[in-house]
């Protein structure tokens, strides 16, 4: 009787691995599918302020505790009812290797510089040198943000941000779309200017690669 229990557990117990084998792998591969339609990566160094940058673009809020993000936040979005992947990256040193997985299916890149801290800007550059030259974002359209200009009074930062990383910084890498925008979160006027380029031009984009159904 023993021997017959466990030879009827261990095909139930095997329907039940190979269920949940397939029930992740097309889990994974559906989220991957609709990540690599329209996901939307924010990248840059630690304390840039891409969440404070993710969270007013997608919700409209504007948060202001800091709290370092720790691994990929993942918000969907729906603008002018098409849906939105937002992958907001963490930027410590130590957590930059858990980009890989999700830049691979990005189409869209908005990089956030600090314009206030001109001591990191070589790190800055680092960083953003070593996504651009990946092969797979090869012609990815890029918003560059020179942020954080409400820190700045004088000018001198956003006018030495502007020119350690302008056009032909970025065209060394290859041919893509690039717009630069300057942005702080006490004016989030400057971040509706980005969305409503960002929503066109995803859409454009999309229609121009057919994997819109409009
Ligand atoms: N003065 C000023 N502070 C800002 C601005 N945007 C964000 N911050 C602040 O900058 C700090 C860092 O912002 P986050 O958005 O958390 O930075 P992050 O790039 O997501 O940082 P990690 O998650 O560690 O990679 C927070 O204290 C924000 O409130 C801005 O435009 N002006
Ligand atoms: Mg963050």
């Amino acid at each position: 009787m023993g021997k017959f229990k466990i030879l009827l557990i261990f095909p139930i117990g095997r329907n039940l691995f190979i269920s949940a084998f397939f029930y992740i792998y097309l889990h994974k591969f559906w989220e991957m599918r609709k990540m690599s339609r329209h996901s939307i990566s924010f990248i840059g160094l630690d304390f840039a302020g891409k969440t404070t940058v993710a969270t007013y673009l997608s919700t409209g809020r504007i948060i202001r505790d800091f709290r370092p993000t720790l691994d990929i936040n993942y918000t969907e979005v729906i603008f002018d009812q098409i849906d939105y992947m937002f992958l907001d990256y963490p930027g410590q040193a130590k957590l930059r290797h858990s980009w890989n997985k999700c830049l691979a299916v990005s189409r869209f890149l908005v990089y956030v510089l600090d314009i206030s801290t001109p001591g990191r800007f070589l790190e800055a550059e680092d960083v953003l040198t070593k996504v651009l030259k990946r092969k797979d974002m090869d012609h990815i359209p890029l918003i560059f943000l020179y942020h954080k200009t409400d820190l700045d009074k004088s000018g001198n930062k956003l006018k030495y941000a502007k020119l350690f990383f302008d056009r032909e910084f970025i065209e060394q890498f290859g041919e893509r779309d690039v717009r630069f925008f300057d942005t702080t979160i006490e004016k989030p006027k400057t971040l509706d200017v980005v969305k409503n380029y960002m929503v066109d031009h995803i859409v454009e984009l999309a229609k121009a690669h057919s994997y819109l159904d409009l």
